[in-house]
C-alpha cells in the first residue's frame, strides 16, 4: 500500500500569516526580532489567554494626567501593572476584582523563556505579563519601561493578531525612531542598553484576523519584582 503523502505542515502553519519562514533579526544592540517564533504556540496560548481574561478582563486604565488609555489592559503572574491617577505601579492584587492577579499560564513561561533564550537571555523567569489589547485606532504613546524594580532583565514582547506598527526610538524623547512592524506570531526581546529605550505603537488599522477577529493582543513578560 503506498503512503499519504506527507502534508507540508511547516509551510501551511506560517502560510497565511507570514510571507516568510521564522527568522531572527537584530534590531538594536540588544534586541532580537524573532518573526513568527509563536506560531506553533499559538494553538496552545490562545485557550490560556482566554481563561486569564474571564479571570481579569481588560479595562482602559487613567494615567496620572488623567487621559486614558486607548489600549485595554490586563496582567497576569504575581505582579500586574496599573495605572490611576496616583500613577503607574505594580500591584498584587487586581484593583478591579481584589483579588490577586491570574497565575502566569505555564504556556506563556515556556514561551517567554524559550524566546528569550533565543536572544541570548537564558534563564528568564517572569514574575508579571502584561496584557495589552488593540482595536483599530488604539495606540501606545510614545514611554520608557521604568516602573520594573531592575532593568538588568530583559523584556519579552508577543504579538497577535492583527498587525501593528512598533515605534522603536533611543534613550531621549526626541531621538529617531526606527519602524518596525509587528505581525501575529512575532516575538521581539529587548534587554541591556536597549531596555530603557523609547517606544512607542502607531494607531492600529482596520482588518480581521483569523484567529482574533479585529483586535491585536500584545503580551509583555517582565521581571518586575
Ligand atoms: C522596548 N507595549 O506594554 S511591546 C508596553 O505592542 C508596551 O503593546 C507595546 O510598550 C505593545 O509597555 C510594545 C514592546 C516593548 C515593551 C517594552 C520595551 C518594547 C520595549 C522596553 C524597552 C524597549
Ligand atoms: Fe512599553
Amino acid at each position: 500500500m503506498v503512503q499519504p503523502e506527507t502534508p507540508p505542515v511547516t509551510l501551511d502553519l506560517f502560510a497565511d500569516d507570514h510571507p516568510q519562514p521564522p527568522s531572527r533579526e537584530r534590531i538594536g544592540e540588544q534586541s532580537y526580532l524573532l518573526r513568527g517564533f509563536a506560531l506553533p504556540w499559538v494553538e496552545r496560548l490562545l485557550p490560556a489567554l482566554k481563561h486569564t481574561l474571564l479571570a481579569a478582563p481588560f479595562r482602559h486604565m487613567i494615567t496620572p494626567g488623567g487621559f486614558t488609555l486607548s489600549a485595554g489592559l490586563s496582567s497576569c503572574g504575581t505582579l500586574g501593572w496599573t495605572s490611576d491617577r496616583a500613577g503607574y505601579r505594580y500591584t498584587r492584587l487586581d484593583p478591579l476584582t481584589g483579588q490577586p492577579w491570574p497565575g502566569m499560564p505555564e504556556v506563556f513561561r515556556e514561551l517567554a523563556e524559550a524566546a528569550a533564550g533565543e536572544a541570548g537571555f537564558s534563564g528568564f523567569a517572569p514574575d508579571a505579563c502584561l496584557i495589552n489589547c488593540y482595536v483599530p485606532g488604539a495606540k501606545m504613546s510614545l514611554h520608557q519601561d521604568k516602573n520594573e524594580r531592575s532593568y538588568e532583565h530583559p523584556i519579552v514582547s508577543v504579538s497577535l493578531g492583527l498587525p501593528a506598527m512598533f515605534l522603536f526610538g533611543g534613550h531621549e524623547r526626541g531621538d529617531k525612531r526606527q519602524r518596525v512592524p509587528l505581525l501575529h506570531g512575532d516575538i521581539v526581546v529587548w534587554g541591556g542598553v536597549d531596555r530603557l529605550r523609547y517606544h512607542g505603537v502607531l494607531p492600529l488599522k482596520h482588518g480581521q484576523h483569523r484567529q482574533l477577529g479585529a483586535q491585536r493582543i500584545n503580551l509583555t513578560f517582565r521581571t518586575a519584582g
